[in-house]
């Protein structure tokens, strides 16, 4: 083992042992107002919405900001009980992937989508940590309507960052790994040839929104960690955090923390998507899926695809470029200006800030230090603007205000840092409680931020709620940043684990949220009258279509179902009035209920194991009657 004196990091990594700690001068006074500025009164509306990444939930969760209010918790990569999603019928297919279906992830990074740097309020893009995927939900219906699976990768953590005009979404793969042609049944200590780093742009189709991959980037065997578009003059460019130049591939809390410096790789992906469509790069066959909402039939599809482009290190090598940076970066960070690029060395006692403009200088003049594994190395000191001295211990993420600042969390010190990005002075900190990982400010990443607040999303709570068991939620805490001092307004438990988030003004997408009508219900088993409804059996399934309205089902006695049918409930809700979701749910069903909003047609699956008379009913109180919405079906032996 070699030396860990570099940069003090036995004590560093010390810190992060007993990170959580207390910082100093705990007592920090909520300012006088505060409880003014996060108020929001009864029937009024907050003025952002706030998307938080849920983490090990896999969920993504809605709040209000100033209040902190938590509004919904959106399904993505996790079945929800709650509404059936991956439970009906419609909705399985959204978690299929090439490992069957699967229904958990680790939810870690928002983008919304963008048009010249700015949000646009269209789409809201997630990753899935575990098994790599990205997901679109339309910010019209709140739904997600789209899931691809990426291939040739594993931690799909560098992801999903976007574009300045939302054409590509970015999956960086976290561990490398071999490329599916190489066959990845190889042994792991033929690591340092066999396994590589992969990125995969995902084109995304300007007026669907729809995603595919559109070519991906083979680079050396490092660990993708994060990543950021360019923006204006950089908008050709895509930076990512590496970690693991070492290429450790065991132990690495040691074995990657031994160099000084590992990197931020460079693409211009403008130059890698040319090569691409000029039939560059070579074609490796693979599996992945494509899952889609179709909002007609109201019901997702799922479609294996074979084949993607990938892109070497050779084809790519006057658009790939890694440039120096202290100490394992965690956070990569473009100003709104574009020209600034933060990588935060999280075992580093600086903040390292690079310059765009210097970084094209490096290139054009040759400016090299060498190459790793074929990558040309940009030296240091040729792409450096400058080095924030003393930050504080741990920097993870950076968001700016569009004044000129950058905040940046400090995981070890708890700690929010406020910084100036051209002369790099610390201007202000204020405590967190206890080490933040992601911070946010609405509109933080993107070329014009909102500015007015910036959440700290906390790994750590310990004592700040009242204890429920060892295991606690985790916390955001919102502040203030409109004047110079950051001030502390409020605190609130979050669902999940909160990663990256993003917000957005209200005012931007709480009048287009559309509802459902019944006209446009195309779904193949739909019931568009109570008259219509009936019961069909075809071989041992039967389905059973099905009206719901305050306060029946239509048909709600049935009979002729024998055990060991497939019974099939497909469920119409013919409310006409917007807030009217009925639920239904049968005895002894394998799957969750169904939660069936109006105008809309969901569907249960149901084997009958033995026989019996089995009630059914409407499991959300929908009227005064709502305890009459029930019916039985009679279940007779095989
Ligand atoms: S990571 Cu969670 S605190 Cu997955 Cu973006 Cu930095
Ligand atoms: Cu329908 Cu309760």
């Amino acid at each position: 083992m070699k030396s860990l004196k570099l940069f003090g990091l036995s004590t560093i990594v010390a810190l992060i042992a007993l990170s959580g700690c207390k910082p100093k001068g705990t007592e920090t006074a909520v300012s006088g107002d505060a409880a003014q500025k996060v108020y929001v009164a009864p029937g009024k509306y907050d003025e952002f919405y706030n998307f938080v990444s849920g983490g090990f939930n896999g969920q993504v969760s809605v709040y209000g900001l100033p209040s902190g209010r938590l509004l919904k918790s959106l399904p993505v990569f996790s079945v929800n009980p709650e509404n059936g999603y991956g439970f009906s019928e419609e909705t399985k297919p959204m978690l299929e992937t090439s490992h069957g279906f699967i229904p958990w992830d680790d939810q870690h990074h928002l983008a919304l989508s963008q048009t010249n740097g700015e949000v646009d309020g269209r789409w809201l893009f997630a990753n899935a940590n575990n098994t790599p995927r990205v997901a679109r939900l339309d910010l019209k219906t709140f739904k997600t309507v789209e899931i691809l699976e990426i291939p040739n990768s594993a931690g799909n953590h560098s992801s999903p960052f976007l574009t300045e005009n939302t054409e590509y979404v970015v999956a960086g793969t976290r561990f490398a790994v071999p490329t599916d042609d190489k066959n990845g049944d190889v042994p792991i200590s033929s690591f340092k040839e066999n396994f590589k780093g992969v990125v995969s742009f995902i084109g995304i189709n300007k007026d669907s929104g729809e995603m595919d991959i559109a070519f991906q980037i083979e680079a050396p065997g490092i660990n993708f960690d994060l990543s950021h578009a360019g923006k204006g003059k950089s908008g050709d460019w895509f930076f990512f955090s590496c970690y693991n130049s070492e290429k450790a591939n065991t132990l690495l809390e040691v074995n990657a923390s031994q160099n000084d410096k590992d990197f931020i790789m460079a693409i211009n992906w403008k130059k890698a998507a040319e090569m691409a469509k000029a039939g560059k790069g070579r074609k490796v066959a693979t599996e992945y899926v494509h899952n889609k909402w179709d909002e007609k039939t109201h019901s997702a599809t799922s479609t294996m695809k074979k084949e993607v482009l990938v892109l070497s290190v050779e084809d790519m090598k006057d658009a790939m470029y890694f440039i120096p940076c202290p100490k394992s970066p965690h956070g990569c960070d473009v100003d709104p200006t574009g020209e600034y690029i933060v990588g935060s060395g999280k075992l580093a006692a600086l903040i390292p800030v690079f310059s765009f403009t210097k970084i094209q200088k490096a290139i054009a003049d040759k400016n090299f230090s060498g190459e790793y594994d074929g990558v040309k190395v940009i030296k240091y000191e040729a792409a450096l603007h400058g080095e924030v001295q003393k930050p504080g211990l741990g920097p993870l993420h950076t968001e700016f205000d569009g004044r000129g600042n950058a905040i940046t969390s400090m995981f070890v010190s708890s700690e929010l840092v406020k910084w100036n990005i051209k002369d790099l002075k610390v201007i202000d900190r204020v405590p967190t409680y206890y080490s933040t990982g992601h911070l946010m400010i609405p509109g933080g990443d993107t070329a014009k931020p909102f500015g007015k607040y910036v959440v700290a999303y906390n790994k750590i709570t310990k004592d700040r709620y009242l204890p429920t068991g060892p295991e606690l939620a985790q916390s955001a805490q919102l502040f203030d940043i409109s004047g110079d001092k950051m001030k502390l307004l409020l605190d609130y438990p979050l669902f999940g684990e909160p990663h990256y988030a993003q917000a957005l003004p209200a005012a931007m997408l709480k009048d287009q949220v559309k509802f459902f009508k019944i006209d446009d219900n195309h779904h193949p088993y739909v019931t568009k009258g109570e008259k219509e409804s009936k019961v069909v059996r075809e071989g041992n399934k039967i389905h059973v279509y099905m009206t719901s309205i305050r306060s029946h089902f239509a048909p709600d006695n049935i009979e002729g179902v024998r055990v060991g049918d497939e019974v099939y409930f497909h469920v119409t809700n013919l409310e006409q009035d917007w807030d009217v979701p009925h639920g239904f749910a049968i005895k002894g069903n394998q799957n969750a209920e169904l939660l069936i909003m109006p105008g809309e047609t969901c569907t249960l699956k149901w084997v009958p194991q033995k026989a019996g008379m089995y009630p059914m009913y409407c499991t959300d109180f929908c009227s005064a009657l709502h305890q009459e919405m029930q019916g039985y079906v009679r279940v007779s032996p095989a």
